[in-house]
C-alpha cells in the first residue's frame, strides 16, 4: 500500500502527508517539516455524505449515475452548466471539464479568489510567476502585506523565524503582534500606502537607480504620479504615520526583501492596481530578479503545466453566474450558496433551475437544495497528483485507502463519456502526463520542471522587457459606514470543516459580548452573536469566510480588471 500523498485542500502550503494505519501525518522532510494544520490533523473526524440521494430519497450510486445521464440526456446541451469550485486542488478534479466541453456545455471563467491581483501582476510584469517559499527563506526582513500566516500558511512561519517582520493588516492578527512593525492600515488603503512609499523611497535617494534605468525606465513618470497623492490628509484617513513609512523605509534599506502579500487586499474594484502599486515599490527597490528579494502573491498552481483534457469552452462567470439560464446546474467541489457574493441573488437564481446536480464530499447550504446529490471520494480513496501555487513541488497523491461510499471525478467522468461516447484516456494516463511535468530533486522530491527558483531574473515579460507602471488610480473613497472584511478563519476552510459563528467588533463600537446584532449593506443583511475584539480596528467588522449568511452582506460586482469577486468592498451598518 502506499504510504505518502499530499493535503488536497486549496492552500498555500499543499503538505506532504503520511498515511498509516489510518492516522495522517505530516511528513518531516521538506517544507511540511512535520506538522499539519487543525484541517487535516481532524480530517477523518469530519462526516462525509455516503448516500446518493435524489429529491430527498437514498439511492444507490449505480442509480445516481443513471439519473445523472439521463438528465444530462434531457437537456439540450446548451443548458447545461458545469460549475465547479476549488474544494479539491488536485489536477485530477479538472476531467469533469473534459466531459463538460465535449458536449457542449458551458463552464466558469473569472475568480472569487484571486484574479484581479494577479491581473494587476501580468498588466506589470508581463506574467505572474511566483516568488517561490525556497526564495523567502534567503531574505533578510518580510513585509507581511495583507496576509495571515498563522492561518492560511502557517509552513511559512518556521521559514521566517529570525527575519525582521512587518506587518500591513488592518487586524492585530498573531504574526503583527509578533513583529517589528505593524502598519494597522485602514482597509482599502494599501494603494495610497504603496504609492507614498514609492515616493519617499525616491525623496531618499533610495532608489536602485541601475536597476529602474534597466527595467523601468518610466519610473520619474510613475514617480510624479505618486505626487498627485496629498500626503497628510491621504495618510491620517488610511490610518498610517510619516513615522511608520520612515520606519519601514529603514528596516528595509540595502536588505533583501521578501514582500508576502495575500488575497485580502485585493478584493476591491481596484484590487489589480492594489498589487500593481505594491510591485511598483519593489521595482523601485530593485527588488525583483534577485536572491531572497521579491513579491510573493498566490502564483499560478499550473504555471509550465499543460492540461490533457479538452477545456475550451463557453463560459460564465463564477462572480455572478445566471443560474436561472440554465436548466441542469452540475455543482462540483464548491459550496456556491454560501462562497458566492450576494446570496439571496444567488438564491432565486438556482430556484428556477430544473435540475441543482451537487457533487461533494460534505453536506451544506448548496447540498440542501441540490435535487441530485453524488457523494465524492475524498483524496484518500482515489488518484491525483497536485501542484502549489506557493512553492514548486508536483506531489503524487496516489489511493491510499478503501472506501465503500462516492466516487472519484475520473470514475463519473468516465461513466458520463461512455453514455455520451466521448473518448476519454485511462486515469494511469492522465497521471502520468501531468507526472512527465516533474523534475526528480536530488532529495529525492519532484518539481515542475522549468519552473524558476528567481522569477524576472533576466528581465520582466511584458512585451518591451520594461516594468509597466500605473499611470492613474482610483481616488481615495471615505464614508460614515463600517468596512466589512472577510478573511479566512482557522478552524474552516472556507466552507468546509467547523465553521465561524460570530461578528467581532472592537470595544469601541458600545456592543456587549454575546449580544445578537443587525449587520446591513446595500444587499442585505444577517443576525449574529458579538464577541469583542480590539485587534480589530474600530472601524471595521469582521465576520470570517465560511461564517453561515456572511454574503448576504456582500454585492456580486466585478474587479475592473480580472473578473472578480469584491467582496471587502462593502460598507455594511451595526444595529441592536
Ligand atoms: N485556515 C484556513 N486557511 C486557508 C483558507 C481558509 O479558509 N482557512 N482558505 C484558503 C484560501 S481559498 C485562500 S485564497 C487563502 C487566503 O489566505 P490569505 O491570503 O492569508 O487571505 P485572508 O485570510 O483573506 O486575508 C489575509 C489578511 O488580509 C487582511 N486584510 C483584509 N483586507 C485588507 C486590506 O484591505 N488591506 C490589508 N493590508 N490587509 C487586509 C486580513 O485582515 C487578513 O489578516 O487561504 C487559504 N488557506
Ligand atoms: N465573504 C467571502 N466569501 C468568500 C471569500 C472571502 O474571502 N469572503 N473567499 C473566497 C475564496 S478565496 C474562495 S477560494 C471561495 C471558495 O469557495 P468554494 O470553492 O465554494 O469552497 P468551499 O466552501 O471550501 O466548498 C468546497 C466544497 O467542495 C467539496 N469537496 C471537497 N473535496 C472534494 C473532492 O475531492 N471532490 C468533490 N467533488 N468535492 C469536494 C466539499 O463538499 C465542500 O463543500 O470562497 C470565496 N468566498
Ligand atoms: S496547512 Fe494547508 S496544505 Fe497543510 S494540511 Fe493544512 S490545509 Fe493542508
Ligand atoms: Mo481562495
Amino acid at each position: 500500500m502506499n504510504k505518502t500523498t499530499a493535503c488536497p485542500l486549496d492552500c498555500y502550503d499543499a503538505c506532504e502527508i503520511s498515511y498509516e494505519n489510518a492516522k495522517i501525518k505530516g511528513l518531516k522532510k521538506g517544507h511540511t517539516q512535520g506538522f499539519l494544520c487543525p484541517h487535516l490533523n481532524h480530517y477523518t473526524q469530519y462526516e462525509t455524505i455516503q448516500k446518493p440521494r435524489y429529491k430527498g430519497k437514498e439511492i444507490s450510486l449505480q442509480d445516481a449515475l443513471i439519473k445523472l445521464s439521463a438528465i444530462i440526456k434531457s437537456t439540450p446541451n446548451t443548458e447545461v452548466l458545469h460549475y465547479r469550485g476549488s474544494g479539491n486542488f488536485g489536477l485530477m478534479q479538472e476531467v469533469s471539464d473534459h466531459f463538460f466541453t465535449s458536449i457542449g456545455a458551458t463552464l466558469t471563467d473569472g475568480s472569487l479568489c484571486d484574479g484581479a491581483g494577479e491581473a494587476g501582476i501580468i498588466d506589470g510584469r508581463g506574467s505572474n510567476i511566483n516568488m517561490p517559499l525556497s526564495e523567502i527563506e534567503k531574505s533578510e526582513v518580510v513585509i507581511i502585506w495583507g496576509r495571515n500566516p498563522h492561518t492560511t500558511s502557517s509552513h511559512l512561519l518556521p521559514i521566517i523565524k529570525n527575519k525582521t517582520i512587518i506587518v500591513i493588516d488592518p487586524l492585530k492578527t498573531k504574526i503583527a503582534k509578533m513583529a517589528d512593525l505593524h502598519i494597522q492600515i485602514q482597509p482599502h488603503g494599501d494603494l495610497y500606502l504603496a504609492m507614498l512609499m514609492s515616493r519617499f523611497v525616491h525623496i531618499d535617494n533610495a532608489c536602485d537607480i541601475e536597476f529602474l534605468e534597466e527595467h523601468a525606465p518610466e519610473y520619474e513618470e510613475f514617480y510624479e504620479l505618486t505626487q498627485s497623492i496629498r500626503i497628510k490628509a491621504t495618510l491620517d484617513e488610511i490610518g498610517v504615520t510619516l513615522g511608520q513609512i520612515g520606519q519601514l523605509l529603514e528596516l528595509t534599506k540595502d536588505k533583501k526583501v521578501a514582500i508576502v502579500c495575500g488575497v485580502g487586499i485585493q478584493k476591491y474594484s481596484d484590487g489589480a492596481d492594489v498589487i500593481r502599486a505594491i510591485d511598483a515599490f519593489a521595482t523601485m527597490k530593485g527588488l525583483f530578479g534577485k536572491e531572497g528579494c521579491g513579491v510573493a502573491y498566490l502564483g499560478n498552481s499550473k504555471d509550465k503545466i499543460s492540461s490533457p483534457f479538452k477545456t475550451k469552452a463557453k463560459r460564465v462567470s463564477k462572480v455572478n453566474t445566471e443560474f436561472s439560464k440554465f436548466r441542469t446546474v452540475f455543482i462540483q467541489g464548491a459550496n456556491p450558496l454560501s462562497q458566492m457574493p450576494d446570496t439571496s441573488r444567488v438564491e432565486k437564481s438556482l430556484q428556477s433551475v430544473e435540475n441543482v446536480i451537487y457533487f461533494g464530499l460534505y453536506e451544506n447550504e448548496t447540498s440542501a437544495i441540490a435535487d441530485l446529490i453524488i457523494p465524492a471520494k475524498s483524496f484518500l480513496h482515489k488518484n491525483d497528483i497536485r501542484t502549489s501555487y506557493s512553492h514548486n513541488a508536483i506531489i503524487n497523491m496516489p489511493y491510499m485507502d478503501v472506501s465503500l461510499y462516492g466516487i472519484s471525478e475520473y470514475d463519473l467522468s468516465a461513466y458520463l463519456c461512455k453514455e455520451f461516447v466521448v473518448d476519454l484516456e485511462s486515469e494511469e494516463f492522465y497521471i502520468n502526463h501531468f507526472k512527465s511535468f516533474g523534475t526528480q530533486k536530488e532529495d529525492g522530491s519532484f518539481v515542475v520542471t522549468d519552473r524558476v527558483e528567481i522569477p524576472y531574473k533576466n528581465g520582466f515579460d511584458t512585451d518591451d522587457s520594461e516594468f509597466c507602471f500605473l499611470e492613474e488610480f482610483e481616488p481615495l473613497g471615505n464614508s460614515e459606514k463600517l468596512f466589512l472584511i472577510t478573511p479566512k478563519s482557522i478552524t474552516s476552510l472556507n466552507s468546509q470543516f467547523a465553521r465561524e459563528e460570530n461578528v467581532y467588533l472592537h470595544s469601541k463600537l458600545g456592543f456587549q459580548e454575546d449580544e445578537k446584532v443587525v449587520i446591513s449593506s446595500d444587499n442585505g443583511s444577517i443576525c449574529l452573536k458579538v464577541k469583542i475584539n480590539d485587534d480589530v480596528r474600530s472601524d471595521c467588522v469582521l465576520i470570517y469566510s465560511g461564517t453561515k449568511g456572511v454574503n448576504n452582506l456582500t454585492s456580486s460586482k466585478h474587479s475592473l480588471d480580472g473578473k472578480n469577486a469584491i467582496y471587502q468592498e462593502n460598507k455594511v451598518e451595526v444595529s441592536r
